[in-house]
């Protein structure tokens, strides 16, 4: 067995399933803090097809100390302020100033790739992990059983690593909303710094119709599309213009390039409770862990965090289970909070009536990264 005897005697070796954000963030600061790490990706490529993300402070902070943060500034956009409408009505300008930013997927995901082979991953493509053993190893669909001192599911809301756990405890979740997402060429109505804001247009009569519309460079704007599930029409992929124009005119520029939009998907809102993280020497890290409503904006954001977070406890222990122990008592309560607040504000769609960013909200933006952030003041 592979059993550590501390980290200043030999380097620490993981094995971590899945690619995302989650994997890339964790596979990245556990190489730069000595380890030797594998990253399996069941893709034959290593991207990301979606649109558009937001970043908010707690992330940029976890981004800082893998040495990410620049790149984003330097590749995002970070929006003046975040404004609400309501049928067309201004009702809230919020946000001004507050470190976050917003970035296309497909260029966030390439930075941290790139992060990632600069720290010395070793990315493996078209490898299939659909389990884990608590001792200690990662298990491929091949047959072959890759050991570690830990192994780490990054393998999304339908992890299968978390699947293979038996003995922890899973609730999920399906709430009524979804939203299609898709990221479109910035037309020549949105250019210029004036644009560089959140813009989140709502309508709520004859059913929740919501377009979040997020600059996430010169050439490109990230459009959330929000719709009840149960309107089909506007729950589609490709975008149905004719529905979306019809409930959102003065957006038609926008709306008939959605509509034009390649890459685009749909996804329901869902919440995945997962409790405890680990089991052994085997840990979920992202939305195999936290699966939460995007309501906050938050899910990426909080797995790169508690990604981060995991690295620098592990750093500070000799004993894997005694710091998985203390990681997970560190990011639990900011955790659970961020999921509990996200279904609550789909549930009620309270972001309508504006001004929906209380501090209780910017509560899990605000988060102060107890293992991390000694290390940035230092
Ligand atoms: N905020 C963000 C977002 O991407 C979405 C929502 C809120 C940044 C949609 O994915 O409420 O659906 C939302």
């Amino acid at each position: 067995g592979t059993h550590s005897t501390g980290s200043t005697d030999r380097s620490r070796h993981a094995e971590v399933a899945g690619a995302g954000f989650a994997g890339l963030t964790v596979s990245i600061a556990l190489a730069r803090r000595g380890w030797t790490v594998r990253l399996h990706e069941q893709n034959d490529q290593v991207r990301d097809f979606g649109a558009g993300i937001l970043l908010w402070r707690n992330a940029m902070l976890a981004l800082e100390v893998i040495g990410v943060a620049g790149a984003i500034r330097a590749n995002g956009v970070q929006p003046g302020t975040y404004d609400t409408s309501l049928n067309g009505d201004p009702v809230s300008s919020e946000l001004a100033g507050y470190p976050y930013w917003a970035i296309t997927r497909p260029k966030l995901h390439a930075l941290l790739v790139s992060a990632a082979r600069a720290a010395g991953v070793e990315i493996v493509t078209g490898s299939r992990v659909v389990g884990a053993d608590p001792a200690g190893a990662l298990l491929l669909a091949d047959g072959t059983r890759l050991e570690g001192d830990l192994v780490i599911g990054a393998d999304g809301a339908g992890s299968a690593v978390r699947n293979s756990l038996g003995d922890l405890t899973q609730e999920r979740k399906k709430y009524q909303d979804g939203v299609c997402r898709v990221l479109i060429p910035r037309p020549e109505e949105f250019q210029g710094p004036e644009w560089d804001r959140v813009i989140d247009f709502w309508t709520l009569e004859p059913d929740a119709m919501r377009i979040l519309f997020i600059p996430t460079g010169p050439d490109t704007i990230y459009m959330g599309m929000m719709a009840t599930t149960t309107n089909e029409r506007a729950s589609r992929i490709p975008i149905d213009v004719e529905v979306w124009s019809k409930r959102f005119p003065h957006l038609a520029t926008a709306v008939e390039l959605a509509g034009r939009a390649e890459g685009g998907r749909h996804d329901n809102y869902q919440t995945n409770r997962v409790a405890p993280w680990s089991s052994g020497r085997a840990v979920l890290v992202g939305d195999a862990a936290h699966a939460m409503c995007p309501a906050l904006g938050q899910g990426a954001s909080v797995g790169i965090v508690n990604a981060v977070e995991l690295a620098h406890t592990l750093d500070q222990y000799d004993d894997v289970g005694a710091a998985l122990a203390v990681w997970e008592e560190r990011e639990r309560g900011m955790t659970d909070a961020a999921q509990a607040r996200s279904a609550y504000m789909a549930e009620t769609r309270t972001l309508a009536k504006g001004n929906g960013f209380t501090a209780e909200v910017m509560e899990t933006a605000n988060f102060e990264l107890p293992a991390v952030t000694p290390e940035i003041v230092a």
